[in-house]
C-alpha cells in the first residue's frame, strides 16, 4: 500500500476543517505529485451522509443510545474504509481525513463511556485493521473550542453535550497522544490559525519525507 492516511482529530471547534484545507492546498502548491484527497467521517460516501444526518440532527424525539451511536459511526467508517481510503491508497494518494478511529475512542468510549474492548475491537472489524500514518491532534482547551463553535452559531446534537463530555473527550485525546506518540502529534490549537498551520506543516514535511 503505497498512499498516506493523515487524519486531524480533536474536539469541535479545534480548527480540524480549517486546518485541513490550508493544509490541502500548501501541499498541492508544494511540491508533491501525488495526488491528495480531502475527505471525513462520518458521512464521505452516499450511505454516510444518511448516518451523519442520523447522528447529527437535534429533532430525534427519543435519545440515541450509546451501543447504536458507536455502530452508526463504524458502519459510516466501514463504508468509508472500502469505497474511499483503500482504493485511495492503492493509488499512492495523499489522503487528508476530517477524523477516524480515534475520535470514536474519544467520544463514545471516554465521552459516553462505553468499554474500550468492544471499541477497539469493533474500530479493527470497521476498518480491517487499517490504522492512520500520522494522526494530527488539534489540541485547544474545550472552554475555547466551544465559544468558537457557538459563535459559528448552530449547534449539533453531539455539540449540544455538557460540558464534562467535551472535557471527558479531551482527556481522551490527551491519553490516546500518550499513548501512540510516533503516530499522533500534538499541535498547539489555541494559537491564530496561521500559527496553528505552520506547525502542521513542519510535521507534515517531516512525516513525508521519511
Ligand atoms: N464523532 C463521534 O462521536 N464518533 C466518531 O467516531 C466520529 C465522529 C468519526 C462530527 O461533527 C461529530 O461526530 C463530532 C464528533 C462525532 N462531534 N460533534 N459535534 P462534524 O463533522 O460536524 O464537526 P466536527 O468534526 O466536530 O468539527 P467542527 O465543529 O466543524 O470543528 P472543527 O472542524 O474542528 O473546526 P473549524 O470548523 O475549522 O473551526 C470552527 C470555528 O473556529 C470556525 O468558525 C473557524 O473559523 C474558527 N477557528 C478555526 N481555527 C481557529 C483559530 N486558530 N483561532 C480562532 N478561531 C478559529
Amino acid at each position: 500500500m503505497a498512499g498516506k492516511l493523515i487524519v486531524f482529530e480533536g474536539v469541535e471547534g479545534s480548527g480540524k476543517t480549517t486546518q485541513l484545507e490550508k493544509s490541502y492546498l500548501w501541499l498541492q502548491a508544494n511540491g508533491s505529485d501525488r495526488k491528495i484527497v480531502k475527505t471525513r467521517e462520518p458521512g464521505d460516501t452516499e450511505l454516510g451522509l444518511g448516518l451523519r444526518q442520523l447522528l447529527l440532527q437535534v429533532k430525534n424525539t427519543q435519545p440515541i443510545y450509546p451501543t447504536a451511536e458507536l455502530l452508526l459511526y463504524a458502519a459510516d467508517r466501514a463504508q468509508h474504509v472500502q469505497e474511499v481510503l483503500l482504493p485511495s491508497l492503492a493509488t499512492d494518494t495523499i489522503i487528508l481525513c476530517d477524523r477516524y478511529t480515534d475520535s470514536t475512542i474519544a467520544y463514545q468510549g471516554y465521552g459516553r463511556g462505553l468499554p474500550r474492548s468492544m471499541i477497539d475491537g469493533l474500530n479493527f472489524f470497521a476498518t480491517n485493521g487499517l490504522e492512520s500514518h500520522l494522526t494530527i491532534w488539534l489540541d485547544v482547551a474545550v472552554e475555547v473550542s466551544l465559544i468558537r463553535t457557538r459563535l459559528r452559531g448552530k449547534c449539533d446534537r453531539i455539540e449540544q453535550a455538557d460540558l464534562g463530555f467535551h472535557q471527558r473527550v479531551q482527556e481522551g485525546y490527551n491519553q490516546l497522544a500518550q499513548a501512540f506518540p510516533h503516530r499522533i502529534k500534538r499541535v498547539d490549537a489555541s494559537l491564530d490559525e496561521q500559527a496553528v498551520q505552520e506547525q502542521i506543516r513542519a510535521i507534515l514535511q517531516q512525516h513525508l519525507s521519511q
